[in-house]
């Protein structure tokens, strides 16, 4: 299943506490101090990890919790040092603290590490008290405990271009045509219930990353249909591919529709709205031969003042041109955005 929020307790090792203990042999019945110190907690670290793309995984760990350290021993052993726990998370996990809502990390390349709860400091045993003063101290520290907090994991896909639409509008089918990826397509709207990624190779070596996402309706952003969750998706992405079906069955109209789309990125917030947008009419094997596909996209180019290209992800027709158009646009991009620096619903 594919998980992209979820909270975490987590909890780093105690401290081992250091021991009052004294040394004996033979013929020295009263030797001096030898308590060990006790061994540092573990600590919990964050790791991101490409291969992943979901927290499905991680649905059996309700309390991520790393070791102990060891009590100290006798002849000034030191206890041994708790394991840290390193939990895998998927690249492009922005990590806040439900307490403050704030961000405190954001794992982006794989291998990021990040300590989520450090470990406890062991306490020192009577061996390490003795002075010239005082050749037999009775003290010794008891370790401190490891921190203690909870987080909020969300997740934001690592993608170049964002492909969005309303239901049926051909996403899955271009990224499959465009990728090796291998999305669910079909007839019906609401096939993809999860975004998909796929790698889309340009010449000389270029590709980018290219995120299918679910279909948007009219007021996704109040929570129709898939609502607008998967939105957070496309907010790592530079650019925008904004796919219209030039006759949709249920008789809509292309430009109205459109615009719905745009008003969810609106409402939406975070800027999407002024993302780069390219729009692709699509389905142009179907709908070329009667004009309707041209008419849909001069019609788009005049009300939203954009180049808008007519493609099939079925005959392969206009592919070239987007994706030449879609190298260049990247280039031209700013970088997206930061991720939000607070959580806009703590809890
Ligand atoms: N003839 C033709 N059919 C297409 C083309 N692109 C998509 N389709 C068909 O349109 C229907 C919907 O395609 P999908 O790719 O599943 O649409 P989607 O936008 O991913 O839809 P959701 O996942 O429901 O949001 C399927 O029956 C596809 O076969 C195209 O270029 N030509
Ligand atoms: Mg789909």
């Amino acid at each position: 299943m594919f998980i992209d929020e979820r909270r975490l307790k987590i909890r780093a090792g105690r401290g081992g506490d250091g021991i009052v203990s004294w040394r004996r042999e033979a013929r020295e019945p009263k030797g001096g101090p030898a308590g060990g110190d006790g061994g540092d907690g573990g600590d919990v670290i964050l790791r991101a990890d490409v291969q992943l793309t979901t927290f499905g995984d991680m649905d059996d760990m309700p309390i991520a919790r790393a070791e102990d350290g060891e009590r100290g021993g006798r002849n000034k052993c030191s206890g041994r040092a708790g394991k840290d726990l390193v939990v895998p998370v998927p690249a492009g996990t922005t990590i806040y603290d439900v307490e403050s809502g704030h961000r405190v990390a954001d794992l982006v390349t794989d291998g990021d590490l990040w300590v989520a709860a450090k470990g406890g400091y062991g306490g020192r045993g009577n061996a390490r008290f003795a002075t010239s003063t005082d050749q037999a101290p009775t003290r010794a520290e008891e370790g401190t405990p490891g921190e203690l907090r909870t987080i909020r994991l969300q997740l934001r896909l690592l993608a170049d271009v964002g492909l969005i639409g309303l239901p049926n509008a051909g996403k899955s089918t271009l990224l499959a045509r465009l990728s090796a990826a291998t999305p669910k397509i079909a007839d019906y709207p609401f096939t993809t219930l999860a975004p998909h990624l796929g790698i889309v190779h340009l010449p000389e070596f270029k590709r980018f990353v290219l995120a299918d996402l679910p279909g948007l309706i009219e007021g996704a952003s109040a929570g129709h249909g898939l609502g607008d969750r998967f939105l957070r998706h496309v907010e790592r992405t530079r650019l925008l591919l904004h796919l219209v079906d030039p006759a949709p069955m249920d008789g809509s109209d292309p430009i109205a529709n459109y615009h719905t789309i745009r008003r969810e990125l609106e409402a939406y917030g975070r800027g999407l709205d002024q993302r780069p947008e390219l729009v692709a009419v699509t389905k142009a094997d179907v709908w070329s031969a009667d004009g309707l596909a041209a008419e849909c996209c001069s019609r788009l180019a005049q009300e939203a003042d954009r180049d808008v290209h007519l493609i099939s992800a079925v005959s392969g027709e206009g592919l070239r041109a987007l994706l030449v158009a879609l190298a260049r646009a990247l280039d031209a991009a700013p970088p997206a955005p930061e991720v939000p620096d607070r959580l806009d619903d703590p809890r």
